[in-house]
């Protein structure tokens, strides 16, 4: 038998996936994350916030209590439950938009399902807490199994790879199979390459390349998290006048032009903090494809 709430969250992403990109906004109910750290914190502003992010368009909604900016030290379970189980229910009271909790932990993904969430958005595909993934089969929940290599707090330091797409590719898709053994139904499964999650500004700029050939590997839809990310920063330093990067409030317009790329290059849900422009522009995006296929 389907699970309702399977059933709701297959329909409600057929809907927004299969007609263009979803835009996913963040809501970040933390302290010390690197672009909006400590503005939502207090419940109260994180629903608000989430209500805004809803009504400016955004297709789902990602809430997170523990902070994944490189050097961020992790959150104890019952702060985070403390954190993001509140904020959860009150926006699936407040808000029809599908609900997607940022985690790496089973307890925390066990009661925000329950609070009315229905994807995972796990940064650690699994590896940190397996169960979170048995717990994510047993909701019928969408997952998404993100790529990092090593942990926040070092991941940052000195991040190499032989050949960055092949081996994010590869860990995706065995990290898919372990999904699929422990129960996670195939068509609610997604992956992200992970943008600056272990990776130099070259690993980041090669991943955002080379998207086609990912999003052909893993053959499950492809989410990727540009928004205010330091390479932003990086690739702009010069054009802001300096070696320092790019302060974080001034690189939405980067973020854009990231979000258009990944989308043109297949992403089917971007990650934004601004989610009215990126919404404007995934929806020009599918008016023009729309008119190339007609005109062809
Ligand atoms: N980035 C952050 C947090 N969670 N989840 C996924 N799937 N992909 C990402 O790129 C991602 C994420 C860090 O950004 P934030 O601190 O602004 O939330």
């Amino acid at each position: 038998m389907i699970d309702r709430r399977y059933a709701a969250f297959m329909f409600e992403w057929n809907r927004v996936c299969g007609a263009r990109a979803a835009v996913m906004g963040v809501v970040n109910v933390t302290p010390d994350s690197f672009s909006d750290g400590g503005r939502f914190l207090e419940p109260d502003a994180a629903v608000a916030h989430g209500i805004e992010l809803a009504s400016a368009g955004a297709d789902v909604l990602d809430v997170g209590g523990e902070s994944t900016r490189p050097g961020a030290a992790p959150v104890p379970a019952d702060e985070e439950l403390f954190r993001v189980v509140p904020v959860v229910e009150r926006l699936a009271a407040a808000t029809d938009v599908p609900i997607s909790i940022d985690t790496t932990k089973a307890a925390v993904a066990g009661a925000a399902l329950a609070a009315g969430a229905s994807i995972v958005n796990d940064v650690s595909a699994g590896q940190l807490d397996p169960e979170i993934l048995c717990v994510t089969a047993d909701a019928g929940a969408g997952y998404v199994a993100m790529h990092m290599q090593g942990e926040p707090r070092t991941m940052q330091a000195d991040p190499r790879y032989d050949d960055v797409v092949g081996e994010v590719g590869d860990f995706l898709a065995e990290r898919l199979d372990v999904a699929r053994a422990a129960g996670i139904a195939p068509g609610a499964l997604l992956v992200d390459p992970g943008i600056g999650f272990g990776k130099t500004v070259d690993h980041n700029l090669r991943l955002l390349a080379a998207l086609p050939r990912l999003v052909e590997r893993v053959q499950v839809p492809v989410m990727v998290g540009t928004s205010r990310k330091t390479f932003i920063g990086k690739v702009l330093a010069s054009a802001g006048g300096g070696p320092e990067p790019l302060p974080v409030d001034q690189r939405d317009e980067g973020t854009l032009a990231t979000v258009v790329w990944a989308v043109e290059r297949g992403a089917s849900v971007v990650r934004v903090h601004d989610v009215e422009p990126a919404v404007h522009a995934v929806r020009l995006l599918h008016a023009l494809h729309a008119a190339d296929a007609g005109a062809a």
